[in-house]
C-alpha cells in the first residue's frame, strides 16, 4: 500500500521501518527535519508526505500535534482524497477524535483511531497491539498494516473507542506500577532484598504484566525511556479530562496524577516512568536495591 507516515519519535519511526520491510511504499514526515527512514522517501510537510496515499498513518505526540498534522498550515487536510483513509495511533483525547474524524468523513476521508500498547520494545519488533475505533470495513482494509507493525488488535467499537480503551488501560498500568514501587519502597525501608522480594510477587495473585516487565529495569537502576513519564503524565490526564467529561470521579488516578506532576518538577519528564519510584524513595530516605543485582 502507499502510506504517508507521520511523526517519527520513538514509536514512530520503528514503526514505519516495520512498513518499509513489510514492501509497502512508504513517505515519512518529521516535524523536526533530519530523522529519516532507510527505504523510505522524505516528504517536507504532512501534505507533501499525503500526496497520493492510500493511507495516512499518524504518531505524534499529543491531541494538538495532530489537529496541527491534519489542519494546520501544510496540513494533511491539503491533500486529502475521497477514500483515503487516515489512522493515528497516538494516543489522544476521544472527544477530539471524534471531531477530526467528522471534518475528515465530510470529504470522504475515513478515519481510525488506532493508539497502541507494547512500548519501544513492540514497537521495533513489530510486535505491538492496537486499540482500534472505526468502521469494521476500514479497519479490514487496514489489515496488511496492522499486521506489519503489530500482532494483534482489538477493534473496541466505532471511531473514538480505541482512545477511550487506550486511555482506561493506561490508567491501569500507572495505577498498578504505582502500587509496586510503594510496595518497593516500603520493603526497602523495611529491609527487604528487592530481588528476593519479587519471585513471591511474581508467585501469587500479584504478578502482572507491569511488574513483569520493570521489575528488571528497575533492579538495574536503568530509568531511560521506553515509555517516558511525560507521555504518561499526558495519557494520564487525558483520562482525567475525558472523566470530566462524563463526570465521573477517580481519586486514585487524581493522586497519581500529583506524582507525576512533582515528577516532572524535579526534572524527571524524559525518563521512564518508572521514575516515579526516584520520588517514593527521596521521601523515604531509601533506595531499591538488590544485593545480587
Ligand atoms: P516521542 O518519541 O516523543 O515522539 C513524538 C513525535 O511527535 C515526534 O516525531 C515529534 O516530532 C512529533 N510532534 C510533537 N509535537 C508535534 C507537533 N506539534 N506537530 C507535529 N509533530 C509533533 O513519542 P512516541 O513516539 O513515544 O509516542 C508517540 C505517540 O504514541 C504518543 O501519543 C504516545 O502517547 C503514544 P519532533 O521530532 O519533536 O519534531
Amino acid at each position: 500500500m502507499r502510506v504517508a507516515f507521520l511523526g517519527l519519535g520513538i514509536m514512530g519511526r520503528p514503526m514505519a521501518a516495520n512498513l518499509v520491510k513489510a514492501g509497502h511504499e512508504v513517505t515519512v514526515w518529521n516535524r523536526t527535519p533530519g530523522k529519516q527512514v532507510e527505504g523510505a522517501s522524505s516528504a517536507s510537510s504532512p501534505a507533501e508526505a499525503a500526496r497520493g496515499a492510500e493511507v495516512v498513518w499518524m504518531c505524534v505526540s499529543d491531541t494538538k500535534a495532530v489537529e496541527s498534522v491534519l489542519f494546520g498550515p501544510d496540513g494533511v487536510e491539503q491533500s486529502l482524497a475521497e477514500g483515503m483513509i487516515v489512522a493515528d495511533s497516538s494516543t489522544i483525547s476521544p472527544s477530539a477524535t471524534r471531531s477530526f474524524a467528522e471534518r475528515l468523513r465530510a470529504k470522504g476521508v475515513q478515519y481510525v483511531d488506532a493508539p497502541m500498547t507494547g512500548s519501544k520494545a513492540g514497537a521495533e519488533g513489530g510486535t505491538l497491539i492496537f486499540i482500534v475505533g472505526g468502521d469494521e470495513p476500514t479497519i479490514a482494509a487496514l489489515g496488511p498494516l496492522f499486521a506489519a507493525m503489530g500482532k494483534q488488535f482489538f477493534r473496541m467499537g466505532e471511531t473514538s473507542k480505541g482512545q477511550a480503551a487506550k486511555l482506561v488501560m493506561n490508567l491501569q498500568i500507572a495505577l498498578i506500577y504505582e502500587g509496586f514501587a510503594e510496595a518497593l519502597t516500603l520493603a526497602a525501608k523495611l529491609g527487604l532484598d528487592a530481588a528476593t522480594l519479587l519471585p513471591l510477587v511474581q508467585a501469587s495473585m500479584v504478578r502482572s504484566g507491569v511488574v513483569d516487565y520493570k521489575a528488571p529495569f528497575i533492579l538495574k537502576r536503568d530509568f531511560s525511556a521506553n515509555f517516558p513519564l511525560r507521555l504518561m503524565h499526558k495519557d494520564l490526564r487525558l483520562a482525567l479530562d475525558a472523566a470530566k467529561e462524563v463526570r465521573v470521579k477517580l481519586p486514585g488516578l487524581e493522586m497519581v496524577e500529583e506524582i507525576y506532576e512533582m515528577a516532572t518538577e524535579d526534572g524527571h519528564e524524559n525518563l521512564d516512568y518508572a521514575a516515579t519510584l526516584t520520588l517514593l524513595e527521596k521521601w523515604a530516605g531509601v533506595e531499591v536495591k538488590s544485593a545480587s543485582a
